[in-house]
């Protein structure tokens, strides 16, 4: 690459590469790389940088994280491809388990994403033991299937770069949703009680040394930090438009 480390567009292909990787090596499904490209586009939107609103949303879920009694980090393909090191450190930091839960399940890419969780320090991942699932109402898709221990019983569940059903699904189970969602007009983003519009590459260091903070109680408001972000999207467009 002869573009310089400080470029965002850098990071934009470093992180191609590692989610073409991950799709080799059997994390990524098919269309976790289309998704990938979905997320680049808004990326552009926001300026390829953490915005405001992204920045209030991390404090937000750091809190909401350290405050939880049985907090679940939720790991699909592109996030174990992306932040393997970060999903530990913020386990570690917010005292939370890790469990894998895929819409595109399979043996081989659960066991693929558990052994990469592993190798990157995770003591135990849930979501691999078929005598420990229970079922999520209202989702229709794999994801349904979840550890008792883990997500099932969780009160506070992180889940990264979602599809709608299981956001709305946790929400009707009582849960407290933290999401990564680059569109902030995703369902996913819309339902989460707190929505990072951020690419995870950038905003899960950031959540980890927010949450090492021993954090005051913070007043956060969804709906109006994803206007904030729209806005946001907006004014980068007119920037760009006066300077084209
Ligand atoms: O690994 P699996 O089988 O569980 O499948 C995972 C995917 C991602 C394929 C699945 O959850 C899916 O299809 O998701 P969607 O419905 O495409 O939603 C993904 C959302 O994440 C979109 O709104 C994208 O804009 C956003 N997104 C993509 N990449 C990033 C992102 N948000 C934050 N950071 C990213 N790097």
């Amino acid at each position: 690459m002869n573009i310089p480390k400080s470029h965002p567009r850098y990071l934009s292909l470093q992180t191609r590469e590692k989610l073409v990787n991950g799709f080799v090596n059997n994390l990524v499904a098919k269309e976790g790389l289309l998704a990938h490209g979905r997320g680049e586009a808004f990326d552009y939107l926001i300026g390829e940088k953490t915005t405001k609103s992204a920045k209030n949303a991390i404090k937000a879920a750091a809190y909401m994280l350290n405050q939880a009694q049985n907090s679940v980090i939720s790991v699909n393909g592109n996030f174990a491809a992306l932040c393997p090191k970060e999903i530990i450190q913020l386990a570690k930091t917010t005292n939370s388990k890790i469990e894998v839960n895929l819409f595109y399940s399979s043996e081989k890419r659960k066991k693929a994403i558990s052994k990469i969780l592993k190798k990157s320090g995770a003591k135990q991942v849930l979501g691999m033991d078929k005598k420990q699932s229970a079922k999520l109402k209202g989702i229709d898709s794999a994801r349904r299937i979840v550890d008792k221990n883990g997500i099932f019983s969780a009160d506070v569940v992180l889940v990264p770069l979602e599809d709608g059903d299981r956001t709305i699904a946790l929400k009707k189970a009582k849960k407290k949703v933290i999401t990564f969602d680059l569109n902030p007009l995703s369902r996913t983003a819309q339902t989460a009680d707190v929505t990072i519009v951020d690419n995870v590459t950038r905003s899960m260091k950031l959540l980890v040394s927010e949450s090492k903070k021993s954090g005051r109680k913070v007043t956060f408001d969804n709906k109006k930090n994803l206007k904030s972000s729209i806005l946001e999207i907006r004014k980068n467009l007119e920037r760009r438009a006066k300077n084209a």
